[in-house]
């Protein structure tokens, strides 16, 4: 597909790939983003607008979601009474009168953030038409959408007719959020304002229809919506430029929403799409400037990192710090948008080096979200902050409790939400990731370090003292590998625990010693008492780790290695999960692994984990185990490979994870894009390729580890407020002369 570095281009159309690559091509600024769906429609598209915190929990549904707003895109355009509409090269079952598609090409630019499309159209007259549209919604302006539709007459003299309107008969697949709707027209603006039926958030869209020729308002009374009007007649080789210029607010931003977006239209009309144009590439390259990632020696791999980075920056909240990055960011309904540890171990760490503003947005949403964690903790009997699983506007646990309905009619509990708590140690740990390489001390003592200390009381309240062994456990919990639930004492989970109230311990001295006043603050308001300290060093000496001593390797947790052993590799090839090809029941059985875990512990740890021996025995334990039933997983086997020199495993399994979007490898892109596959690959270049790290004496250190073919990484990142540019080249190893 890439047909150089910076374009993604569907050529000729594939419409069997429909869904795919609506999903690749969404554009997006922070604010909102809107999958590649065609401006006329298409049968089975899934047309999806999703504009970050607004979430509504609809009548029977077990959980919030994220909300489909109105779609800005509809340009319906006739040609001698031809509707121009795309035609499934592969239907017979077509008739003339539906016109022929006799060229396409669809390409979204990267850089520039800007999605074109180019037709050409026969219509039944015989009459051919070049159509091309542009589209983006501008990062300059967020809440500014444009569109532009260039019409070519080929050949013949068409009439054309245009129609342009708002959707406002959205729902999520099926399922419907809004009420109150209601549309008009004034002044040559047709706007909707609409209302979430449960969370009650407002959304206020209008659009304006520019064009040289006359624009009417007509009142479509089918759909109950105006719809803007104009037609004329091209002579051959003549064209004609339409605008639709859109604009949108929610009682997020504004009290008057709608009155805010036909304020908007109007000053979007008065700029103008050059103008509107240039403003937003110029944000982009400014995005660009920091974030681009240049690798010498491979092109595929070069357009995946700008792929998985543009999906990055155009999810990440610009101007809002109450909203976080869902797991499949914007660009689909797959997870119902609920953010998960997805954000601050995988997306969150390319921001936080490239675009530090962006990365303390996501985690001043957490921030805001402190009361929801305390209150988890303490309906569930412990102290301190328990952050949820899945998480939405309100902070409160949004992971489903079971499963949809499924063929047999039954429905499956899900676990996570009770278990997968090692998301209070994830978002520790990212903080203080954060805070290392900003060093953003202002953040740290007015927000970071709330977060670190109280879910440190979590923990401390959560772990189980068990005199009989002198050690403290946890029971009950789901590691990253979610085949196995419910055990006790994951590895990675009480190790991370150890790690978290020793980051907890030497953050509240830093505090002491350079913010006495917020020490004392949090002291008193976390009830830090002596004893509680005192506590955190008990488990930090006597937390179990299970560890294999004879084989000098973790165990995933006590009993996985008596489960019988499955050779993950001799199931190639195969494009299911080894767990659906063995069925739910048996693989939880088995020693199969879903994603890393222990390699997992692994990437975030490193040398600190265990010495050099015991991380190869880890990974040769492991690797042959896992199925990567997760998108999460391939990533960061390539990070540990690199890091480990294992360089074959770690260039197969960065294509693995490069690849996941881009080829739709796992089926479902349909649903959205993988935001923690995208910046796990990021993070496999940076820490695992190029050994990018901050050593003890806090200098930024590179060790290469590059693909045998790379033969260059540059890119930029901040450190301390500087921003530092490096070139990462495999040392040069000298071939003594013969
Ligand atoms: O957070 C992940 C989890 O680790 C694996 N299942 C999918 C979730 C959302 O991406």
């Amino acid at each position: 597909m890439p047909r150089e570095h910076w374009t993604l281009e569907e050529f000729p159309f594939h419409p069997e790939r429909l869904l795919h690559l609506e999903t690749l091509m969404t554009l997006g600024n922070g604010y909102l983003a809107t999958r590649g769906s065609f401006e006329e429609g298409y049968a089975g598209s899934m047309p999806t607008t999703m504009v970050h915190g607004i979430f509504d929990h609809a009548p029977g549904m077990l959980v919030p979601e994220l909300v489909n707003a109105p779609n800005w895109l509809p340009i319906h355009i006739t040609v001698d009474g031809t509707p121009f509409q795309l035609v499934n090269p592969n239907d017979v079952s077509l008739t003339p009168k539906e016109g022929a598609l006799l060229g396409y090409r669809r390409v979204l630019h990267l850089k520039q953030g800007v999605l074109r499309r180019e037709c050409l159209f026969r219509a039944e007259s015989g009459s051919i038409v070049r159509l091309v549209f542009e589209r983006f919604p501008s990062l300059h302006d967020v809440h500014v959408l444009a569109q532009r539709v260039q019409i070519i007459a080929v050949d013949g003299e068409p009439e054309i007719v245009v129609e342009a309107f708002i959707e406002q008969q959205v729902t999520n697949a099926g399922v419907n959020h809004w009420t109150a709707v209601q549309s008009g027209s004034e002044n040559q603006v047709v706007s909707v304002q609409m209302k979430t039926g449960q969370s009650g958030y407002s959304l206020g869209m209008a659009s304006q229809l520019v064009s040289q020729t006359p624009v009417e308002i007509v009142m479509d009374s089918a759909q109950q919506r105006p719809v803007m009007r104009t037609s004329f007649k091209l002579n051959r080789e003549e064209s004609a430029e339409l605008v639709k210029l859109s604009a949108i607010y929610t009682s997020r931003d504004v009290e008057h929403p709608l009155n805010a977006a036909v304020a908007k239209v109007y000053e979007a009309v008065a700029t103008g799409y050059a103008k509107l144009l240039h403003d937003h590439q110029a944000e982009w390259f400014k995005y660009w400037d920091s974030s681009d990632i240049v690798i010498e020696g491979d092109e595929t791999s070069q357009f995946a990192l700008r792929f998985v980075m543009y999906h990055i920056l155009i999810a990440a909240p610009r101007h809002d710090d109450d909203v976080s990055i869902g797991a499949k960011t914007l660009s689909g309904l797959g997870y119902k948008g609920h953010v998960f540890w997805d954000t601050e171990l995988f997306i969150l760490p390319p921001l936080t080096l490239t675009q530090p503003a962006l990365a303390r947005n996501l985690l001043m949403y957490r921030y805001h979200r402190l009361a929801g964690a305390r209150n988890k903790a303490k309906a569930n009997g412990f102290e301190g902050a328990m952050y949820p699983w899945e998480s939405t506007d309100t902070g409160e646990e949004t992971t489903p409790q079971w499963s949809d309905v499924q063929p047999d009619g039954s429905r499956i509990r899900i676990w996570t939400g009770d278990s997968e708590q090692h998301i209070c140690t994830d978002i520790a740990y990212a903080i203080l990731q954060y805070w290392r390489w900003t060093g953003d001390d202002a953040f740290l003592q007015q927000h970071g370090a709330e977060m670190v200390l109280d879910t440190a009381v979590f923990w401390g309240s959560r772990v189980e003292w068990k005199a009989e062994h002198n050690r403290y456990e946890i029971s009950q919990q789901i590691g990253p590998d979610e085949y196995h639930e419910n055990i006790d004492n994951s590895v990675f989970t009480n190790r991370m625990v150890v790690w978290h109230l020793g980051a907890a311990l030497k953050l509240l001295d830093r505090l002491k010693a350079h913010a006495p006043a917020d020490a004392d603050r949090l002291t008193r308001a976390l009830d830090l008492n002596p004893a509680r300290l005192a506590k955190w060093n008990d488990i930090i000496a006597k937390m179990y780790i299970p560890f294999d001593e004879a084989e000098r390797r973790h165990i995933q947790f006590p009993g996985f290695f008596d489960m019988e052993f499955i050779p993950v590799p001799h199931y190639q090839p195969r494009t299911a999960s080894v767990q659906a090809i063995l069925g739910h029941a048996r693989s939880i059985q088995t020693q199969v692994i879903k994603q890393a875990d222990v390699v997992m512990l692994m990437a975030l740890l490193g040398d600190e984990l265990a010495p050099h021996d015991v991380l190869v025995n880890n990974w040769n334990t492991y690797y042959p185990r896992t199925d990567h039933g997760s998108s999460l997983s391939p990533a960061m086997h390539a990070w540990v490979a690199a890091m480990l020199g294992l360089n074959e495993e770690a260039y197969d399994e960065f294509e693995h994870a490069a690849a996941i979007d881009l080829q739709d490898n796992k089926g479902n892109v349909r649903d959205g894009i993988h935001g923690a596959a995208s910046g796990g690959v990021i993070q496999a270049v940076l820490f695992g390729f190029c050994g990018l790290k901050i050593d003890d004496a806090g200098q930024l250190t590179a060790t290469p580890r590059l693909p045998a073919h790379w033969k260059s990484v540059s890119f930029t990142v901040y450190y301390r407020g500087r921003r530092r540019h490096f070139t990462v080249r495999n040392p040069v190893v000298e071939t003594p002369l013969a």
